[in-house]
């Protein structure tokens, strides 16, 4: 039989189009398609949420693909070890409590199958700013990352979500907007954001995990973003506590919903 450019064409609308209208109204949305954002989206899924990811870019994956400096391989301590195997990712010791693993697998394992759990993603889009109601953050606010790039004045679309997670990395892009508009109010000790601090990752490892809250009514933030938020040093390419606390936030959402 023929192949039909029209129908190609049609199928690809068809489909995006379902695609978008059926995720109009979230349990959960998440910015950032890094480890931490793809591992929450994995076990929200995972437990039937319905949960759809936004990603500037092309590629989700984040900061895991280029490794350490773009020694593409990453380094995962003991405790987030069960997270690669659940995932199917293979590691090695390297001593004891260093793991180490391929960060073209991990990147492109997380992404397959968070996916796979039922996670729908929207790549090259960009959140720009958020939906709210008075103090409680509502959904996002999207438009194309070429729209962004190319600086066009087109207005945004707006998705409706139960909760957003902020896993934008060290840019925390949602707290941010939020910040902006509820100057001094977020739910860290100054009412601020912190900041990232210099790279400690013993500390940073752990801090993750804390971090790992709600900063504003509806807002949660998860991986670089929560250090970022909170006032957390950076940890270099040790991604444990990235995956950990995707699959922190997951957890906590899961009892909220
Ligand atoms: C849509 C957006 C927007 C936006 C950003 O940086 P990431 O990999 O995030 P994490 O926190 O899961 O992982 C951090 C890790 O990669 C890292 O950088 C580490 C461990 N650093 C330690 C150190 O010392 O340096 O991914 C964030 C993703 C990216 O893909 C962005 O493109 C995307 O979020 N993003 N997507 N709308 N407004 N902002």
């Amino acid at each position: 039989m023929e192949i039909n450019e029209v129908v190609i064409t049609k199928a690809i609308i068809d489909r995006y189009y379902e695609k978008l209208m059926a995720n109009l109204e979230l349990d959960v949305a998440i910015v950032g398609g890094g480890p931490s954002g793809l591992v929450a989206g994995y076990y929200l899924a995972k437990a039937g949420k319905k949960v759809a990811l936004y990603e500037r870019k092309l590629s989700m994956g984040g900061g895991v693909w280029g490794g350490g400096m773009m020694f593409n391989e990453i380094v995962v301590q003991e405790a987030a070890k069960p997270i690669l195997d659940e995932f199917g990712i293979r590691s090695r010791e390297y001593e004891k409590n260093y793991f180490t693993a391929d960060s073209v697998e991990s990147a492109s394992t997380f992404c397959s199958k968070a996916l796979q759990a039922g996670l729908t993603v929207f790549n090259c889009m960009s959140v720009e700013d958020v939906m709210m109601r008075t103090d409680q953050v509502m959904g996002l606010v999207l438009n194309w990352s070429s729209v962004e790039m190319a600086g066009l004045h087109i207005d945004p679309l707006t998705v409706r979500a139960k909760f957003v997670i902020d896993t934008t990395g060290h840019a925390t892009e949602v707290v941010n907007v939020v910040y902006k508009k509820v100057p001094g109010r977020l739910m860290t000790p100054t009412g601020e954001i912190e900041g990232e601090k210099s790279m400690w990752s013993d500390k940073a490892e752990t801090l993750t995990l804390e971090n790992t809250k709600e900063v504003f009514p509806g807002l949660y933030v998860a991986g670089m973003a929560a250090n970022a938020t909170f006032g957390g040093p950076r940890m270099g390419p040790i991604f444990g506590g990235m995956l950990l606390s995707g699959k922190k936030v997951a957890e906590e959402l899961i009892s909220r919903l």
